[in-house]
C-alpha cells in the first residue's frame, strides 16, 4: 500500500460517478502527486464540453523518479513468493468486479465505447488479473537430464527487472492489465505511461493494485505526453519496454530499445481481413462482420478493415450486412439502446474522414454510409462521430507496386487503396470480391500486417487450408476478427508485432528470462 502521499488522494479505488471532473494524479514511488507538467483534461468525445478528468502531466524527470523508485523496490518483490504476488492482483481483480458497473460508465464517457463494451472490458480486466494470480500453482521452469553423471539441468526463470509499460487509448483497461499483471507476478517492476486520452481509467487500474496492497514503488503511474515514452525507453535503468500502440511509434521505440540493447515487446498495427465464402452461413458472417467492423468504432488492432467475399454470394452478403447497418444506431455511448459510439477525438475522426475522402478519390465506392448522427451538444465543434462506412475498391483502385502483380489473376491484384492498404483505427471496411477460395486467401495475404483474420466457410478442409494459406496471429473461423482469451497467445505476424507473444504462458518469454543451472550434489 502506498505511503507518503502529498495530495487527498488517499490511494484507495475512489468512488467513480463521484462529481466530474474527476481529479488526475500521478502514482510515483507510492506516493499520488500531481504532475509538474502542463494542465490535462479528458473529455467526453460524444460531449466536447464534458470534462471527464482533469489534473496536471508528468514531465520528463519523473520518468527518472519513476525508474529509480521502481529499481529500488525491484529485489524484494522479485523475492516475494509468486504466490504472495498474485494475491495482489486477486485482490485488485475483485475490486474492479465490484466497480464494474461504474467503472464502465466511466470508461465509456472516456473513451466512447459503449457502456456494454466498457462494462464488458472492465470484467475482462479483472479476468486477466485473476489468470495470472495463479501462476504461482502453474510450472514455473523445466527440468532437462545430464548426459554427466550425478548432474541434473534446471531451466529457472527470474524476472527483467524495471519493466516499462506505454499502453493505447482503444482498450484503457484490459491491455495494461495484460502487460502489467504478468509484468508483476513473474517478479518485475513497472513504470507504466498510457494514452493521454484514457488518464482516468488508468488512475483508476493503478488505485485497484495500489490498494490490493503492492509494495510502494513496484507500480508507477506517468500521465502525460508521448514524449515520457521515449524518454522511459531512453532510461539507462529500464530492462524492458512492452508496447502497443500505432506502427510509426512502436517502430521507432523498437529502434530506441535494440540500440540499448533493451528487450522490447511490440503489438502495432493490423489490416485484419473477413473471408466470406460462398458455402458460408451468410446470416451469421453478417453479424460477424459488422461485430469485428463496427464495434469499438472500428478502433481494435483486431478489428475487421477488409471484406473479401466470394463473387457468387457478394451482393446477397452486402444486401444483408447493409440491412443490419440500417439498424446499428450511433450516438451517445451511455446510452444502453446505442450500438456505436464516437471515436476517441474529434481529431482521430478528421483523420478517418480524409481517409474516406482519400479512398474516394483514388476509386473506391461507397458501398454503404450511415446517417451522420445529429449534432451532439458540442455547437459547431468538430464531431468525434463518424458513421459506418463500406468502401468498395479493387478494379477501379491504384494497383501497389507489387513483383507478382503480373502472375495474378485480375481480381488478386495488388490493391493500392487508401482504405486497403492503411489502418485507419475507424468504422471503415473496405472491400473487395474474389473470384475462388485461392483469390480470396492471396487477396487477404494482400497486406504488410498479418494480426488477426476471420474465415467464414462449412467447410472444414478449406478452415485447414487457410490455416497454411494465412499468414495471421489469431485466426477466427465463423467468428469475429477482434477478441482475444487471456490463457492463450495473442499478437500478430508480419509487421503487426516484434518480440514475443501478450497473454498466457507467452507472457512469460518476455516478463522473465532463463538461468540454466547445471546441478550436482
Ligand atoms: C480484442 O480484440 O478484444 O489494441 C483486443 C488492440 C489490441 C487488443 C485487441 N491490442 O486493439
Amino acid at each position: 500500500m502506498s505511503a507518503g502521499t502529498d495530495t487527498a488522494h488517499d490511494g484507495a479505488l475512489a468512488t467513480p460517478g463521484a462529481a466530474l471532473p474527476v481529479p488526475l494524479r500521478l502514482l510515483i514511488g507510492g506516493a499520488w502527486v500531481a504532475g509538474d507538467g502542463a494542465p490535462l483534461a479528458s473529455r467526453n468525445p460524444a460531449r466536447p464540453d464534458e470534462v471527464v478528468a482533469e489534473g496536471t502531466q508528468a514531465v520528463p524527470a519523473d520518468v527518472d523518479r519513476a525508474v529509480r523508485a521502481a529499481r529500488a523496490t525491484a529485489r524484494e518483490w522479485a523475492r516475494t513468493p509468486i504466490h504472495a504476488r498474485g494475491a495482489v492482483l486477486a485482490r485488485a481483480a475483485a475490486a474492479l468486479e465490484e466497480r464494474a458497473d461504474q467503472l464502465g460508465l466511466e470508461l465509456a464517457r472516456e473513451e466512447g465505447k459503449t457502456l456494454a463494451e466498457g462494462t464488458g472490458e472492465v470484467l475482462r480486466a479483472a479476468q486477466i488479473l485473476r489468470y495470472y494470480a495463479g501462476e504461482g500453482d502453474r510450472v514455473a521452469g523445466e527440468h532437462f537430464a545430464s548426459p554427466r553423471r550425478g548432474e541434473r539441468i534446471l531451466v529457472t526463470r527470474r524476472p527483467l527487472g524495471v519493466v516499462g509499460i506505454v499502453t493505447p487509448f482503444n482498450f484503457p483497461i484490459a491491455i495494461p492489465a495484460w502487460k502489467i499483471a504478468p509484468a508483476l507476478v513473474y517478479g518485475n517492476t513497472v513504470v507504466w505511461k498510457p494514452a493521454s486520452t484514457v488518464p482516468l481509467l488508468a488512475m483508476r487500474l493503478a488505485e485497484a493494485l495500489d490498494g490490493a496492497g503492492l509494495p510502494a514503488g513496484t507500480l508507477n503511474l506517468l500521465i502525460g505526453p508521448g514524449a515520457l515514452g521515449t524518454a522511459l525507453v531512453r532510461q539507462p535503468g529500464l530492462d524492458g519496454l512492452s508496447f502497443t500502440g500505432s506502427t510509426g511509434v512502436g517502430r521507432m521505440l523498437a529502434g530506441e530499445a535494440a540500440s540499448r540493447g533493451v528487450p522490447f515487446q511490440g503489438e502495432m498495427g493490423g489490416k485484419n481481413a473477413a473471408i466470406v465464402l460462398a458455402d458460408a452461413d451468410l446470416d451469421l458472417a453478417a453479424e460477424q462482420v459488422l461485430f469485428g467492423a463496427f464495434r469499438s468504432s472500428g478502433q481494435k488492432c483486431t478489428a475487421t478493415s477488409r471484406l473479401i467475399v466470394a463473387d457468387e454470394v457478394a451482393d446477397e452478403f452486402l444486401a444483408l450486412l447493409t440491412a443490419r447497418l440500417d439498424a446499428w444506431r450511433l450516438g451517445d455511448p451511455t446510452d444502453p439502446s446505442v450500438h456505436m459510439g464516437p471515436l476517441v477525438t474529434p481529431a482521430a475522426a478528421e483523420g478517418v474522414r480524409a481517409a474516406i475522402a482519400a479512398a474516394e478519390a483514388e476509386g473506391a465506392r461507397v458501398a454503404y454510409c450511415g446517417p451522420s448522427p445529429a449534432a451532439s451538444d458540442g455547437g459547431d465543434a468538430p464531431s468525434a462521430f463518424v458513421p459506418p462506412t463500406v468502401l468498395e475498391v479493387g478494379a477501379g483502385s491504384p494497383v501497389g507496386d507489387h513483383a507478382a502483380a503480373g502472375e495474378r489473376p485480375a481480381s488478386c491484384v495488388p490493391c493500392g487503396n487508401t482504405a486497403w492498404r492503411e489502418e485507419l483505427f475507424g468504422p471503415v471496411l473496405a472491400m473487395r470480391r474474389a473470384a475462388s477460395t485461392e483469390e480470396a486467401f492471396a487477396l487477404a495475404e494482400d497486406s504488410e500486417f498479418g494480426l488477426s483474420a476471420a474465415l467464414f466457410t462449412r467447410g472444414i478442409a478449406t478452415a485447414l487450408e487457410a490455416v497454411d494459406a494465412l499468414d495471421v496471429g489469431i485466426l477466427h473461423v465463423n467468428s469475429e476478427s477482434a477478441g482475444a482469451d487471456p490463457h492463450v497467445p495473442f499478437g500478430g505476424a508480419k509487421k503487426s508485432g516484434y518480440g514475443p507473444k501478450e497473454q498466457g504462458a507467452a507472457a512469460r518469454e518476455f516478463f522473465t528470462h532463463t538461468t540454466t543451472v547445471y546441478l550436482r550434489g
